[in-house]
């Protein structure tokens, strides 16, 4: 298929965390994009020009888009010359595998609208050979076969929640191609808005490529819990000793944290290897990093023992830092645990509105409390004064699991404070900077003379 084709209309199913912000940057780039979504709430925001879901910069893109005049959404897929597929693919969680049914439901509305020379690209996170087993075939129930009459490119979204809008203009971009003309098609429509360089390789590889990236981090996550878990039983810093060690110029330990979650690194070490029975590191990693819920049920409790009916503040319940998603939150297990050893639990979020548990203002959640757990550092959490909390909780107790907080402040208000990753006989921070500069401080030519 050699033909030129031009093509200005996109379609964009699926209007979540990628789908939307892809629309409006096509949108702003001078397609005439139309968002479809079978959630009526999502289609009737976009027609309003408004957002669902906190994303810096979102809401004015989305705003300028619609004022434009090139995107708007509807609730019934109509036909385009592009169509880009972002639903979500969630994680079966019993049989730890891919659930692809959104895929194949929009791979199915897709085909009933579909048109000679249509370009279709798929986003969506998937396990190796989707396109190739799944998609395509889905695609081809419109009587049209894939690489004749229409074409097909897998470019999955590798944009991170909290800069989605930067990443997807300046990340290089993968290019998962059938064939010349899909690749070409799929470049041509990104280069619109993209600043990164692009790649191209086939589909299969594209696929396998974005279940990589998210698998190294997993298991680089995974390394500094256990870093983390060796620390607190030998009594040293694991904050301070990983600094340290990525001083060293080919190392880059991640940070230990209560638990791996949100959309991606909880899920796609699983696609990647739902067809292998050969990995071993990538299980263990998972089942590592989802173990770390309980590690911090674990120590609270050790905090708690001696205290009648504890009651305990959970602070962030969004998976990490400054974003509204509470997708795979480790802050679920962790209050699910909690309340299972009968203790009263209190949940505050700044960003997240729903969520399977209740949730209740900052003060309501530290009244009468025993610890304070510090699941997620949103920024917000900066303006907490451990003098206010102090005064409103039973027990001044701390459990930083981000190692986070200005521990000498909450130490000076009261606080007994626990850091996750540091051993009790550790020398407590402060002390320690009072002594010797800081890692940050020293320059890299000092180390190690
Ligand atoms: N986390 C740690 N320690 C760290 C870094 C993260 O415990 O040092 C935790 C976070 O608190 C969070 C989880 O890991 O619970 C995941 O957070 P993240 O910021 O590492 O990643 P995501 O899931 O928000 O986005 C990832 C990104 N992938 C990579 O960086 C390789 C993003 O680029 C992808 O687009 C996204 O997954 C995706 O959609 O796949």
């Amino acid at each position: 298929m050699k033909r030129r084709v031009h093509r200005e209309t996109v379609c964009v199913v699926g209007l979540g965390y990628m789908g939307l912000p892809t629309a409006a940057l096509l949108a702003n780039a001078g397609y005439m994009v139309v968002g479809y979504d079978i959630d009526a709430r999502k289609v009737d925001a976009v027609n309003a020009g408004q957002v669902t879901f906190e994303e810096p910069g979102l809401s004015d893109l989305v705003a300028r888009a619609h004022r434009s005049g090139n995107l708007r959404a509807t609730t019934k897929i109509e036909p385009a010359d592009t169509f880009i597929v972002a639903v979500p693919t969630p994680l079966n969680e019993r049989a730890k595998r891919s659930e692809l049914r959104y895929v194949i439901l929009a791979a199915g509305s897709v085909a009933g609208v579909l048109k000679p020379d249509n370009l279709v690209i798929l986003e969506s996170t998937v396990p190796p050979k989707t396109c190739e087993r799944l998609f395509i075939p889905s695609l081809e129930s419109s009587g049209l076969k894939a690489g004749r009459d229409f074409q097909v490119a897998h470019c999955p979204e590798r944009a991170i929640p909290g800069n989605t809008l930067h990443e997807l203009v300046h990340n290089d971009r993968i290019v998962g191609a059938l064939d010349e003309p899909s690749a070409t098609a799929t470049s041509a429509l990104y280069r619109s808005f993209s600043k990164g360089k692009l790649f191209l390789t086939t589909l299969t590889t594209a696929e396998s490529v974005k279940l990589m990236e998210n698998t190294f981090r997993d298991i680089n996550i995974a390394l500094a819990n256990e870093f983390a878990r060796v620390a607190e039983q030998i009594g040293i810093n694991a904050w301070e000793a990983i600094e340290l060690a990525n001083r060293h110029p080919r190392v880059n330990i991640l940070s230990p944290g209560p638990g791996v979650g949100g959309h991606c690194i909880a899920i796609d070490p699983w696609f990647l290897t739902e067809e292998t029975d050969h990995t071993h590191l990538i299980k263990t990693a998972r089942e590592i990093n989802d173990s770390m819920p309980e590690h911090v049920i674990r120590r609270a409790a050790s905090l708690l023992v001696h205290l009648p009916n504890p009651t305990i503040s959970i602070l962030g319940v969004a998976y990490k830092a400054n974003v509204d998603d509470a997708r795979e939150t480790p802050a679920r297990a962790i209050a699910e645990q909690a309340l299972s050893r009968g203790w009263t639990v209190r949940l505050h979020d700044p960003h997240v509105t729903a969520f399977e548990l209740p949730l209740v203002p900052l003060d309501a959640a530290l009244a009468g409390s025993d610890l304070v757990v510090l699941v997620t550092n949103h920024e917000d959490y900066r303006v907490l004064s451990p003098t206010h909390a102090a005064s409103l909780m039973r027990t001044p107790q701390l459990l930083d699991t981000r190692n986070w907080f200005d521990h000498a402040a909450w130490r000076q208000a009261g606080f007994q404070v626990h850091i996750h990753g540091v051993g009790q006989t550790e020398p407590t921070p402060e002390v320690l900077t009072a002594h010797r500069p800081t890692v940050s401080e020293r320059e890299p030519t000092q180390v190690g003379q």
